[in-house]
């Protein structure tokens, strides 16, 4: 059965915003459930104030359509991101800004991918508690631990944010390929290093949220917990001056795994929905109550 996002859903060839659910969770190491969380976030998102005050638009009003979720290949890690990459091209290739719910963070390899193929070349915002740089886990590299070794090697210009575990091997590979790192300790002690994050984006990026960057005490529900996260405040201040001095090409949010703590998951829709304010903002598709356009 297909979802929608808030209360509205805009036919498909009116929408300029896809969300689209990839409940696949078949590389998850610890806690098994991010399956659930693209139903978890729109269900959520239903009881969402559509007027956003802090941004002075109603998000919704620019055309979001929630698509049919993905669907997966039981067995095969490979088919299933075929599969993934697949449904994001096609809506990229439709023109639609592509807003994917995860799903384990596996899934960001091929909508990244997707997202090169269909438009050009970008670097890549990965907000998270962990690096997941590593070249394989459990002996495979399409484990959720791995998506950003594999598309640092494919040569994405990487930023991580929010991060609080790595390996000492991942370290190594970060520096030597040049990672922007900005670890969650160093966001504590000296608050957002927004100017130095931004300088190390190029104009056009991608963005990836776990929404295990965020803290566990406002979001327990993800798969591997970790204390030390962002609050809500930082990330989304984040996301604005992203948003505002950058061109944001897509974004994934992943890693959702619902445990019955419904705040959790109205924090996730919240997040998702300020987010698509954002870009309508910034593209210029709705203008602020008051102004006009
Ligand atoms: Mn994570």
């Amino acid at each position: 059965m297909r979802l929608v996002f808030g209360e509205q859903d805009t036919p498909y060839e009116a929408a300029r915003v896809v969300v689209l659910p990839v409940p696949y969770d078949l590389s998850l190491s610890f806690l098994p459930g991010a399956r659930r969380g693209p139903e978890a976030i729109l269900l959520a998102s239903r009881e969402l104030e559509p007027f956003l005050l802090e941004l002075g638009i109603a998000p919704e009003e620019a055309g979001i359509h929630a698509a049919e979720p993905v669907p997966w290949v039981a067995g095969s890690a490979e088919e299933s991101h075929r599969l993934i990459r697949e449904a994001a091209l096609a809506h990229l290739q439709a023109g639609k800004f592509l807003v994917a719910l995860g799903g384990d963070h596996s899934i960001t390899h091929p909508l990244v991918l997707a997202h090169r193929e269909a438009l050009g070349e970008f670097s890549l915002l990965h907000i998270d508690a962990h690096a997941d740089l590593y070249p394989e886990w459990q002996g495979s590299p399409y484990s959720h631990a791995s998506p950003f070794h594999r598309l640092l090697l494919e040569g994405f210009p990487l930023v991580q944010v929010g991060i609080r575990a790595m390996d000492r091997d991942s370290l190594r590979l970060a520096r030597e390929r040049g990672v922007a790192l900005f670890p969650a300790h160093r966001l504590h002690r000296e608050g957002l290093p927004l100017k130095e994050i931004l300088a190390a984006l190029g104009k056009r990026v991608y963005i990836s949220f776990d929404f295990d960057a965020l803290d566990p005490s406002l979001m327990p529900s993800v798969g591997t917990p970790l204390p030390g996260g962002l609050s809500y405040r930082q990330a989304v201040d984040l996301l604005e001056a992203v948003f505002a001095e950058k061109e944001v090409v897509g974004m994934d949010f992943v890693e959702l795994s619902p445990n019955g703590q419904f705040h959790a998951e109205m924090t996730a829709a919240q997040l998702v929905y300020h987010a698509i304010g954002l870009k309508a903002l910034k593209a210029g598709w709705l203008a602020p109550e008051g102004e006009h356009s």
